[in-house]
């Protein structure tokens, strides 16, 4: 995968991450990349790298662990079938965790999103749509999670959603 491990900022200089985007294999990247790309479009140094629940679990572990005091705010999570990377990494920290399911070729994505959603009470998940709107909208929940203690995310946030007005507004179907 490209990005890898990948920080990025909106002059594309080096910064701390500020949101990890985790997946649990390679092959959640084409979705996961979306999570990516939103993040860049608001200028959020982030990094994206593979972790596994059950392929690397001290690795995973180790990740949750020590992501508060490497200066993440958020961390989102996508992976597949019985998708517990997002609970594994809620269980870790107490950094929002925010669930996204792959749209899985046996179940369609139904496996992933209720093993990502169903969270029993205690350690919370925020679980988004299953494939690609959920990697978008995981990325811009994150934004909006940020923009609380930020006035300049804020407004991105607030143009960001005038735009998707005006496109609505602006539709022709003539
Ligand atoms: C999960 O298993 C991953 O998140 C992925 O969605 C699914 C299948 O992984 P691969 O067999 O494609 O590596 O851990």
């Amino acid at each position: 995968m490209e990005e890898e491990n990948k920080t990025t900022d909106a002059d594309g200089s080096s910064t701390p991450p500020l949101v990890a985007v985790i997946m649990g294999s390679k092959s959640d990247w084409d979705t996961m990349s979306a999570a990516s790309e939103t993040l860049t479009q608001f200028g959020i140094a982030h990094e994206c790298r593979v972790l596994s629940a059950h392929r690397s679990p001290t690795l995973a572990a180790e990740f949750a662990a020590s992501a508060e005091s490497r200066g993440l705010q958020v961390i989102i999570a996508g992976a597949g079938g019985a998708a517990h990377l997002a609970g594994v990494m809620a269980a870790h920290t107490i950094l929002p965790v925010l669930g996204v399911p792959m749209k899985s070729d046996a179940l369609k994505g139904m496996d992933s999103l209720l093993s990502t959603v169903q969270m029993p009470a205690g350690i919370p998940v925020g679980t988004l749509a299953i494939g690609k709107a959920g990697s978008t909208n995981a990325a811009l929940l994150a934004v909006a999670i940020m923009a609380n203690g930020n006035s300049n995310l804020r407004e991105k946030l607030r143009q960001y959603r005038h735009q998707l007005e005006q496109k609505i507004r602006e539709t022709d179907l003539s």
